[in-house]
């Protein structure tokens, strides 16, 4: 009778597991020099766990009908300032949002370019809303409230020396080279809106973001923008916090060599501000993946807490 609780307990708490909402898929489709190692994969998938299990917002499909038409269109991957191409047939599930990737050589100490892609639509007006704000009303409103992608691009720079750590819930040191996780967190809050979404622009004034939260976690000051011209960074002086330490924007312009950051507090507002339904504030450091072996372990963990639960009843 109690191996068969146990299993019970077991099966129930991993039904109990998070929901992830915003299911980000990297999608490596383009990258026909083979930059994406094994390891980097890796780090990638450790950055799309990162926003699925704290962005919670629901996006409709993509999936345009017989009268419908939907062409997305990216900077290209493997040289994203100087063309764009279509992506054939492209038709978005659920939830998913869909980010090519690729690399370039920048030259010079470029380490990443990212944002969201674009589309021409036909069809009613009905599948054009759809698209255009994947069931959140705030991606139609003049100005915008919220920002809904379908997805976009990332480019890393192929002349860097790059750090990937498949096991991100570790940081080992080395110095003279760039952590990838970092910076493709980084691109990524770029494809997901802060500094390139309507929603974001609708809240700059003057050389700060004025969004609610992120003002309010700034105490209280409208969080000051690098003044480039672009509006798309905060201030290389800013502080946020990463589960309580001090550490400047991950959106800040700048990523030093040697170095792991996270995003911090007003990273994780202003996605707020734009229009995400963000769970945490804090939700930050990568825990470990399950390896198989720790999965039996934590079966074992789990069948002990059913068990003593089951006598304190
Ligand atoms: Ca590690
Ligand atoms: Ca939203
Ligand atoms: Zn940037």
């Amino acid at each position: 009778m109690k191996p068969y609780f146990a299993v019970a307990a077991l099966g129930c708490i991993l039904c109990a597991a998070p929901v992830q909402a915003v299911d980000i898929v990297f999608d490596y489709r383009y990258d026909s020099a083979g930059f994406f190692t094994t390891e980097r994969r890796a780090v990638l998938d450790g950055v799309a766990r990162l926003f699925s299990d704290n962005l919670t917002d629901s996006l409709s499909a993509i999936q345009p009908g017989p009268d419908e038409l939907f062409v997305a269109r990216i900077y290209n991957p493997l040289d994203p300032l100087n063309s764009s191409i279509v992506v054939d047939n492209l038709t978005v599930p659920a939830d998913q949002i869909r980010i090519f990737v690729g690399a370039y050589d920048f030259g010079g100490q470029t380490l990443g370019v990212g944002g969201p892609g674009f589309h021409s639509l036909g069809g009613s007006q009905a599948f054009v809303n759809q698209v255009e704000s994947r069931g959140q009303p705030g991606a139609l409103f003049n100005p915008a409230t919220d920002f809904a992608p379908w997805g976009g691009t990332i480019t890393f720079g192929s002349q860097i020396s790059w750090y990937a750590d498949s096991d991100l819930s570790t940081v080992e040191s080395f110095g003279g080279q760039f952590d990838l996780y970092t910076v493709a967190v980084h691109e990524t809050a770029h494809v997901l809106g802060i500094g390139t979404a309507d929603s974001w622009f609708a809240q700059v004034v003057g050389d700060t973001f004025t969004g609610t939260l992120a003002t309010s976690i700034n105490g209280g000051i409208a969080p000051a923008l690098r003044s480039d011209g672009s509006d798309a960074h905060f201030a290389s002086t800013l502080t946020g916090h990463v589960n309580g330490a001090g550490q400047v924007p991950l959106l800040s312009p700048f990523i030093p060599p040697g170095t792991r950051r996270y995003m911090t507090d007003l990273d994780w507002a202003a996605l707020d501000d734009i229009g995400w339904q963000v769970a945490s504030l804090q939700a930050t450091i990568p825990a470990p993946v399950p390896e198989p072996g720790t999965w039996a372990l934590l079966a074992g963990g789990l069948l002990l807490v059913g068990v003593s639960a089951r006598r304190r009843t």
